[in-house]
């Protein structure tokens, strides 16, 4: 990173929207924040954004939170504590009740930034960075800030080209050949295509590049609407596109990319299927996430735990893992694991087999168990013998089964069992 580019992130401020339920995933997030969802052996999902931050040389982040953030806000506390203040570093985590002036939770993306105008204000960033904390990627906002400045945008917008179908759920932009913002629109039911490209839409990533200034001006203006929703992708962007200039800022230009991705990767982990499959493409032979690529670290809190360790039953059964990935904490006891995620301290126990199980924490797996494609949620004890991806019938009446046939499994599932 050049000079220039290194003395814009200083002069950043990252506003990580950490909110929002994620409702898709169902009974992993009746508990917890989708951005404290755990993601890939270590890491929860948070951990992307605020590691890209800081990787970008951004030194001052806030990170507001609303619902169930108890183990969002453990996690930060825990392992993003380490800004120093005499660095000019912070982290702040800002929950929506803690504002004094406003009884009201935050009323939406736009309400979170506005609520917390003053912090932000304190620090005195020139340009300010909005992120989702929910979604998998690698990118240096720094590249992206500096395209911003560049460009003499009001706003610049991340976006990705996805399939025009699944758009649906994305804000999607229609833009000039420099990249200016000509149309966008708000989830739109029948989005529209990219030019030449009829089976694409452009979306936005909900990542956001302001001169602060200028953000808290709009922010107020918007405000005065009485149709206003406090959305930045309902409201504060279309209005920009409208009134202003807003730039789009493709992601493949400031991709972070190890030699080993041949792809820019970008996930939106929000459905049970999606966080299984990104969890267990990672077991792959070549991945298309690198997880170990130290230029660009994901830095998250990781329990003290002994090494995972892979032994032979009493009656001589191996226990082994192939094409797997085994966190540390974590005992392989007689028990065969075919393209496996396990997450710290996951037990699996004599004669169990598994194939495509994504462990959480904690997860215990008793004698005889035959798993096969499955998300166990943190802690849960798998009974001894228990099969699941055999019979899709019983297993969507035990359990939640997705259409492409994952099961997700719960405590409170399982002891509804009558076994
Ligand atoms: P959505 O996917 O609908 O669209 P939204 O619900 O606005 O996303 O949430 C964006 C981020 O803000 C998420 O990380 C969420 O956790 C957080 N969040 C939501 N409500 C919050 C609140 N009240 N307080 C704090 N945080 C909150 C947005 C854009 C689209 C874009 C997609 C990309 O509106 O234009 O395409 O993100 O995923
Ligand atoms: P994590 O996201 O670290 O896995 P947990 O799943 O342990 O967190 O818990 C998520 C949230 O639910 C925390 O706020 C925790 O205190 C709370 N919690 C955990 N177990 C229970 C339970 N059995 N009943 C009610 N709340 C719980």
């Amino acid at each position: 990173m050049d000079r220039e580019t290194q003395r814009l992130a200083q002069q950043t401020m990252a506003f990580v929207l950490a909110g929002g339920r994620g409702s898709r995933l169902y009974e992993l997030t009746d508990r917890r924040a989708k951005p404290a969802m755990y993601f890939g052996g270590k890491s929860r999902i948070i951990d992307f954004p605020l590691s890209n931050a800081v990787n970008s040389g951004i030194r001052r982040i806030g990170v507001a939170t609303q619902y169930k953030a108890h183990s969002l806000i453990r996690h930060l506390q825990r392992g993003w504590s380490f800004f120093r203040a005499e660095r000019n570093e912070s982290l702040d985590i800002l929950p929506a009740s803690q504002q004094l002036d406003n009884e009201n939770w935050y009323k939406g993306t736009a309400d979170a930034v506005a609520q917390n105008k003053d912090i932000i204000e304190g620090y005195g960033p020139k340009y300010i960075v909005i992120l989702a904390g929910d979604h998998i990627y690698k990118q240096d906002y720094a590249q992206m800030i500096r395209h911003h400045v560049e460009s003499g945008a009001d706003v610049t917008v991340g976006c990705i080209e996805v399939p025009r179908m699944e758009a649906t759920g994305f804000g999607v932009m229609k833009v000039d050949t420099e990249d200016k913002i000509l149309d966008f629109v708000e989830k739109p039911a029948d989005p529209p295509a990219m030019p030449g490209h009829p089976d694409h839409a452009l979306a936005s990533m909900g990542i956001y590049v302001f001169e602060t200034e200028y953000m808290f001006k709009l922010l107020a203006e918007c405000a005065a609407d009485p149709d206003y929703g406090h959305d930045f992708g309902g409201d504060v962007i279309p209005r920009i596109v409208r009134e202003g200039k807003a730039v789009a800022h493709p992601f493949s230009r400031s991709c972070v990319r190890s030699s080993m991705e041949k792809k820019a990767y970008w996930r939106d982990v929000g459905t049970v299927d999606a966080f299984w499959q990104a969890n267990i493409d990672l077991t792959d032979f070549t991945p298309e996430l690198d997880l170990y690529d130290n230029e660009w670290p994901i830095w998250t809190y990781s329990e003290l735990t002994a090494p995972a360790k892979f032994i032979h039953n009493e009656e001589g059964r191996r226990g082994h893992a192939v094409s797997s990935m085994v966190s540390g904490g974590c005992i392989i006891s007689g028990s065969s694991l075919d393209q496996c995620l396990l997450f710290t301290g996951v037990r699996t126990r004599s004669f169990s087999e598994l194939q495509g199980v994504v462990a959480l924490p904690y997860v215990e797996i008793n004698r005889n168990a035959r798993l096969s494609n499955v998300v166990i949620d943190r802690g849960v004890v798998i009974p001894q013998g228990l099969v699941v991806g055999e019979d899709p019938e019983e297993d969507a009446r035990r359990f939640r089964r997705t259409a492409s046939g994952t099961c997700l499994i719960t405590q409170p599932m399982i002891d509804k069992l009558d076994l």
